[in-house]
């Protein structure tokens, strides 16, 4: 190889791999969505509120995994959000919630769905629309009380894929203390 061509390789080389580097964050950063409020567990890493929660913290929208998976991270790499050990913070609620969720890429939508253990307490099927870049749900808690791990689920209609986002709950305000 000429020393011509050696240094229009390195070009090449070099003007590539900046485009790369550009490109993968911003691919993935304008996909899917999450629970913002209550802060669902990516929304409390991604602000801050819990500490070492890894990659999650830059793409808090980008919980994906197939359908009909019943953890809090959706079987995807960001096993983290189900670390029962993190110290997850507790949103104070009543007995109704709205659950806002942000779009940043909007998925035509089969269901969204809403799970307290194994019992489903709502779903909304939106018929494979595609919904706005917000969308809000009002969920009954069914009378539960005390500490509560919703999971939420958003079931794509047009592929395998739903995204999962957990959030902890305290329902029903402040213990009172003892008389
Ligand atoms: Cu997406």
């Amino acid at each position: 190889m000429s020393m011509r061509s050696k240094i229009a390789a390195a070009a090449v080389a070099i003007g590539i791999a900046p485009l790369i580097v550009v490109l993968s964050p911003a691919g993935t950063a304008s996909a899917h969505g999450y629970i913002s409020s209550p802060p669902s567990r990516q929304a409390n890493c991604a602000q801050g509120r819990v500490q070492n929660c890894g990659d999650i913290v830059w793409e808090p929208q980008s919980v994906e995994g197939p359908k009909g998976v019943k953890n809090c991270h959706g079987n995807s790499r960001f096993s983290v959000l189900s670390d029962e050990s993190k110290g997850w913070p507790a949103a104070s609620v009543g007995g109704t919630v709205n659950f806002n969720w942000v779009l940043t890429a909007r998925h035509a939508t089969s269901t969204w769905e809403y799970f307290i253990g194994g019992t489903r307490i709502a779903v909304f099927n939106d018929g494979g629309r595609q919904p706005g870049a917000t969308v809000s749900h009002s969920v009954s808690l069914g009378g539960r009380t005390g500490r509560q791990k919703v999971l939420a689920v958003w079931n794509i209609a047009d592929t395998a894929n739903a995204f999962y986002a957990c959030v902890d709950l305290q329902v029903g305000g402040a213990k009172l203390a003892a008389a």
